[in-house]
């Protein structure tokens, strides 16, 4: 049993954190079955590193940066054709989707983002004949955010196996060296994310950063979802990186006006909800994909996202591409033939997304509650609990008068935890998991993470308190945290 003990949080208060400690994952086999045809070499070695092990605090989100040593890389020059990300407990099985994820890593060698893996767990393979070329005085550093979703600490590692040929084999003198072209709809910035709120887009699907109508929308576009071609060379592998919600990203080219399609990385849901779980692989350039680009030809990345069934906050689109800086290594002009915009899914559906959610729990109906008096003075949000708002608070539902605000306020930030107040459909009770709950209220309000800190580089909006919109509809609203989706709460809006 992997659940949150709900009936211990307002029993114990405070003990809580070691009350759900007894609860934390017992891990899953580590299955990440590479389904793509991978390049294998004379030679090659299989290097399997660990970084870490990270304490991971429960409540902040916080973005990490951290110098990888030399015991996490290979110890002789040579080309990387292979990078299986992964994240693990201290005994190296995998803790389940819904307990802790890496919400992203991103390898960063001599300043410039190398690799880079999301709870898609996405793995790279080059095509044959080509590698990301590693020598010993190169600087990598590690960025990251592992996201813990329940009120107790963990410790986790988040591991990487390399499939590594040395300078040394005479097949290195077959590989040529690539470089990454980070493309990021949103970036470069820290914390490169932008929303897709169900307001958006057109008949339920919205393209970022095409579809960005409103200023606030407009402002998480980054210059980074567009290169412009230094020099002629050739791309050789993209795939890309979507959270939940997220259908697919598309890479373009335009050259004197015209536009092609290069490759559209789909996610390919196992999730039996549909798009709304990490329960996912993309799908990666074909081994035999090349596109060979003039100097002056302009890529563009865009992400979609489905916006019918729920609003999806801070929210990514990134396609890392392997650019080969030369034109010998065969493909195409795609003005002249259009590459093949499918490809194949990297992994198959992982052990650790189990835990999808929905299902009956103790919780009640907030929608049966009885009217409590209006709420004077802010809801105290404290230990994982929306004080009198939480569902376990049971007894009576706090009420606010029509045209007026209820206040919240996160008292956990002193302890760097940080809540959401996000609107999800009535009854917003049922049991945790990666599909449940989701940002599916009508009333489509979102307080965005309330917590101090360094906004732009933590996720956080600098702000403790927020006020709920001032024209709701009489009625009933649940709502729960986006950081710790266990949390649940509930108000009424009443004349
Ligand atoms: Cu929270």
């Amino acid at each position: 049993m992997r659940l949150v003990p709900r009936a211990l949080a307002v029993a114990c208060g405070l003990a809580l954190i070691s009350a759900a400690a007894a609860f934390a994952d017992t891990g899953y086999p580590n299955k990440l079955v590479n389904t793509y045809p991978a390049a294998s070499y004379a030679g090659e070695q299989h290097l399997h590193f660990k970084f870490g092990p990270i304490h991971v605090n429960p409540g902040p989100n916080t973005v990490s940066v951290a110098p990888i040593k030399a015991d996490g890389l290979p110890s002789v020059p040579g080309y990387i054709t292979s990078f299986t990300p992964n994240l693990t407990d201290l005994d190296e099985t995998v803790p389940g989707v819904d307990v802790v994820h890496l919400h992203h890593g991103v390898w960063l060698v001599d300043g410039a983002p190398q690799a880079a893996v999301g709870e898609e767990k996405t793995i790279v393979d080059m095509p044959r004949g080509f590698g990301e070329h590693y020598d010993p005085g190169q600087t990598w550093v590690m960025v990251h955010m592992i996201h813990d979703l329940l009120p107790n600490p963990t410790d986790v590692y988040i591991t990487y196996d390399m499939t590594f040929v040395p300078d040394t084999e005479p097949a290195a003198a077959d590989i040529k060296p690539v470089h990454t072209l980070w493309l990021d709809v949103a970036g470069f910035r820290a914390y490169p994310v932008f929303d897709a709120k169900s307001s958006y887009g057109h008949k339920g699907r919205y393209t970022f950063p095409d579809m960005a109508r409103t200023a606030t929308a407009r402002q998480a576009i980054g210059p980074a979802h567009e290169y412009v071609v230094p020099h002629d060379m050739t791309l050789v592998y993209t795939a890309g990186h979507v959270h939940p919600g997220g259908l697919w990203t598309d890479l373009d080219v335009t050259r004197d006006g015209r536009t092609v399609r290069l490759f559209r990385s789909r996610a390919h849901y196992y999730e039996p909800a549909g798009a709304v779980s990490w329960d996912v692989s993309m799908t990666a350039t074909k081994p035999d994909w090349r596109v060979q680009l003039k100097k002056g030809d302009v890529l563009n990345v865009s992400g979609t996202y489905d916006t019918k069934r729920a609003s999806w906050y801070e929210v990514m689109a990134i396609m890392p591409t392997a650019v080969y800086d030369g034109t010998d290594a065969g493909g195409a002009d795609p003005f002249v033939t259009p590459p093949d915009t499918t490809g194949i899914l990297t992994h198959g559906r992982l052990p650790e997304n189990s835990v999808h959610g929905g299902k009956r729990s103790g919780l009640p109906d907030a929608r049966d509650m009885l009217n409590g008096r209006p709420v004077e003075g802010p809801i105290q949000i404290t230990n994982f609990l929306y004080g009198r708002g939480d569902l376990n608070a049971g007894g009576r539902i706090p009420t606010v008068r029509r045209g007026h605000s209820l206040t919240f306020l996160n008292k956990d930030d002193a302890r760097t935890i940080w809540h959401t107040i996000t609107a999800c459909k009535a009854p917003c009770n049922k049991t945790t998991g990666i599909a449940y709950p989701i940002a599916d209220g009508k009333a489509g309000f979102d307080s965005g993470e309330l917590g101090t800190g360094p906004v732009g580089f933590w996720p956080v909006s600098g702000k403790v308190s927020w006020k709920t919109p001032k024209n709701l509809k009489l009625g009933t609203y649940t709502y729960f945290c986006r950081v710790h989706p266990f949390m649940r709460g509930a108000f009424r809006v009443v004349r």
